[in-house]
């Protein structure tokens, strides 16, 4: 069985982009794939985050998991600072990375823009991103559009290490959705929606309740045409809202096209606003219950318990090959 990985930082309440980006494509393949999701806390750190808000992300990121769907008897959840292989396994990927490599990475230059002083893991977290992959033998990594660049970081290290030290990693592929990979800001289409954005009108978060994401959207921005027509290069908010309506309802943009055909901007808003209420309401209701059941902990530390066998493995390879004394 194919073995998929992917994760999700913990800086933030979950935004619809990370569902329709991420963690819709992850309920999918637990079906037919070997699945560890994690809650990425370790990368959230590079970023500064406020203990309480970290500790309390890192469960409701878990908790959204479970309630969109995924189901830990199929999946590994965990947090990835539960299995230390990780953090030991990045160091090593960073001794083997190059700094050309990491100056190159868009998101770093996105999220260090205009800040005064940019903590180093910032810079070098994609060599953590590499060893999470790694660690497994991951085939396939789901992901949206903005995480294509770490993943060929991970397949340009996986084919060094494997001509350095011996065949050892499989080079993984991204797994990107062409429809939702990257659902811009509800302000302002020229940037992706993030969690961690400053204007909670930017984004909706996953949590959001049903009459706060109908004024979200009814308050998007718009051009000042009429027509439901998908074409991101001169009707960029219409296009996301068109991506979003089909990320939530799994009509195809032809469909929302010619459903909205002749309609008008506020008809076509009304209807996606009641897409995302029905695709949230459910997945928020499933979210409630299982912080309340008291069963969280437990679960992540078996995910952990499972993931930790094959981390720890692959790092003891890792370490015999690169010369260490075991
Ligand atoms: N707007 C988006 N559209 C589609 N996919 C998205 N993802 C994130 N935003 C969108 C995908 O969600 C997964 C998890 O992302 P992450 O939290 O690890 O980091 P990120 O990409 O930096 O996400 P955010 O929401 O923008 O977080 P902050 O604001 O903390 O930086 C990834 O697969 C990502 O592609």
């Amino acid at each position: 069985m194919k073995k998929v990985l992917s994760g999700i930082q913990p800086s933030g309440q979950l935004t619809l982009g990370n569902y329709i980006g991420a963690i819709r494509n992850f309920v999918e393949l637990q079906h037919s794939h070997e699945c560890y999701f994690m809650v990425v806390d370790l990368h959230a750190v590079t970023t500064p985050q406020e203990p309480e808000a970290l500790r309390e992300n890192s469960a409701s990121v878990a908790a959204l998991y479970l309630a969109s769907g995924i189901d830990p008897q199929k999946a590994s959840v965990y947090l990835q600072s539960h299995v230390p292989a990780h953090a030991e396994l990045g160091w090593l990927m960073t001794t083997l990375t190059y700094m050309g490599e990491l100056e190159r990475m868009t998101q770093f230059k996105d999220k260090s823009a205009g800040k005064s002083s940019i903590g180093s893991g910032l810079f070098v977290y994609p060599a953590l991103m590499v060893a999470d992959i790694l660690a497994y033998n991951t085939d396939l990594v789901p992901v949206g559009d903005d995480q294509k660049q770490h993943l060929e970081l991970t397949r340009d290290l996986a084919q060094r290490f494997n001509q350095r030290f011996g065949d050892l990693f499989t080079v993984p592929e991204p797994y990107i959705q062409k429809v939702g990979a990257r659902i811009m800001s509800l302000d302002d289409a020229s940037s992706k929606m993030s969690k961690s954005s400053p204007n909670p009108a930017s984004f909706i978060s996953m949590l959001d309740a049903p009459d706060v994401i109908r004024k979200k959207i009814s308050r998007a921005t718009t051009d000042s045409g009429r027509e439901v027509k998908f074409d991101p290069a001169n009707k960029p908010e219409i296009s996301n809202l068109m991506s979003i309506y089909a990320g939530c309802s799994g009509l195809s943009l032809q469909e929302v096209e010619a459903k909205y055909e002749g309609e008008g901007y506020g008809a076509f808003k009304k209807g996606v606003a009641e897409a995302v209420v029905s695709l949230l309401e459910p997945i928020q209701q499933r979210y409630y219950e299982i912080r309340e059941s008291g069963q969280l902990d437990a679960i992540l530390a078996q995910g952990a318990e499972k993931a930790a066998v094959t981390a720890n493995a692959t790092l003891r390879e890792v370490k015999q090959r690169m010369g260490f004394r075991l």
